[in-house]
């Protein structure tokens, strides 16, 4: 084959250079195509710098021409990459098309606990007679769950049997009630004292209709100068009228807590059958709430209160059994459960 012309090149180049180019489908191949022809070591670059090995006389002809290819193959390469990036775009936003227009998707709305709801709005009550919400730790020493409280170290409560420990043999322990957080209160703070503590609490039980193993009680102390049993009955009353109704009765019995002296139970009249006996208070026509009593003496004494000059009441509620006795559930279980049929009965219209 006979040797090329400097034009027969040019053309030659021009022709497989357009042809190819316009069968670039992709942006890739359009910038491979840029290195191949116009690149430092691409065909139009190597071939403008060989002219100096031409004759003279051919020279002034051939880098004319072979500027010219250069500019034209350069424009050339500018339209189809711009029409390509473009079309590219047009692509990648196809793609990530959202349609506005279609319905959201629609997220299930929560609702508290009735144990939480019990919870806030017993807060509430207290707060407007006083009585600020704090909170304790649920994995709690023995010294604050027993010894702060004046219970020996030989009470039954302490055995492994009702206490869930946990390290043994038994300094920490997961809490037992709330009333730890007495003593962790008077400790923080000069009377007066008048605090409430919801939360849950721990014990090494069979479980029943009306005993789990974890359930949740709400602590109240009032240390004060002068508080006498009819504070803590006129609060407790105003608590059960708050909540059961304007009609409620309470009803205190004797009973025996270490930290406390005297101790009671006590009882608020069943306000589903006005006290005439029904299922729910199983025909006695009380419904049993918590224990409480005037804060012992030895208890003030370990936090460094003077008992001569200060006294206290304190009560612990079963939050679980208010949620039953306001709304009939006659198994302590179901709070647990998790069983939405049953959680849905409690949710508020959002
Ligand atoms: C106490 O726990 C005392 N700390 C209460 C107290 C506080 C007395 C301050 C005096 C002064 P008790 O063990 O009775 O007391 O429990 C209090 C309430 O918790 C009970 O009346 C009951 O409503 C609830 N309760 C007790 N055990 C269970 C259980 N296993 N499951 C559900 N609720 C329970």
């Amino acid at each position: 084959m006979a040797t090329m012309t400097a034009q027969e090149t040019i053309d030659d180049i021009r022709q497989r250079a357009l042809a190819q180019l316009d069968a670039a489908a992709t942006l890739d191949e359009a910038i491979a195509w840029e290195r191949e022809f116009l690149g430092s070591r691409g065909e139009v670059t190597l071939f403008l710098r060989g002219l100096s090995a031409l004759p003279p006389e051919e020279r002034p002809v051939a880098g004319r021409g072979g500027n010219a290819l250069k500019q034209e193959l350069g424009a050339a390469w500018e339209r189809r990459h711009a029409e390509l990036a473009s079309a590219d775009l047009e692509r990648r936003l196809a793609d990530d098309a959202v349609d506005v227009t279609l319905p959201g998707r629609p997220t299930d709305l929560g609702a508290a606990h009735p144990v939480s709801e019990m919870i806030d709005e017993l807060s509430e009550i207290f707060a407007l007679l006083g009585f600020q919400t704090v909170f304790g730790p649920e994995v709690e020493t023995a010294h604050y769950n027993f010894d702060q409280l004046n219970i020996p170290s030989e009470h039954p409560a302490r055995d492994v049997w009702d206490t869930i420990h946990v390290d043994l043999p038994g300094e920490i322990v997961l809490r037992t009630h709330t009333s730890p957080m007495q003593a962790r209160v008077m400790e923080q703070t000069e009377p007066p004292v008048r605090v409430v503590v919801p939360g849950r609490v721990y014990r090494y039980e069979a479980q029943d209709a009306s005993h789990e193993w974890m359930f949740h009680q709400l602590e109240g102390l009032a240390v004060d100068r002068n508080i006498t049993m009819a504070d803590l009955k006129g609060t407790l009353a105003e608590m059960a009228r708050q909540l059961f109704g304007a009609e409620r009765r309470i009803r205190f019995r004797c009973d025996f807590f270490p930290f406390v002296e005297p101790g009671v139970d006590f009882a608020v009249d069943c306000a589903l059958c006005s006290g005439k006996g029904c299922r729910v208070c199983k025909g006695s026509g009380w419904l049993e709430m918590g224990g409480a009593g005037m804060v012992h003496p030895n208890v003030l004494r370990a936090v460094g209160y003077d008992p001569e000059v200060y006294s206290g009441f304190a009560f612990g509620l079963g939050v679980e059994r208010l949620v039953m006795m306001r709304s009939g559930v006659d198994d302590l279980r179901a709070f647990a459960g998790n069983d939405l049929r049953f959680l849905r009965q409690f949710a508020r219209a959002a």
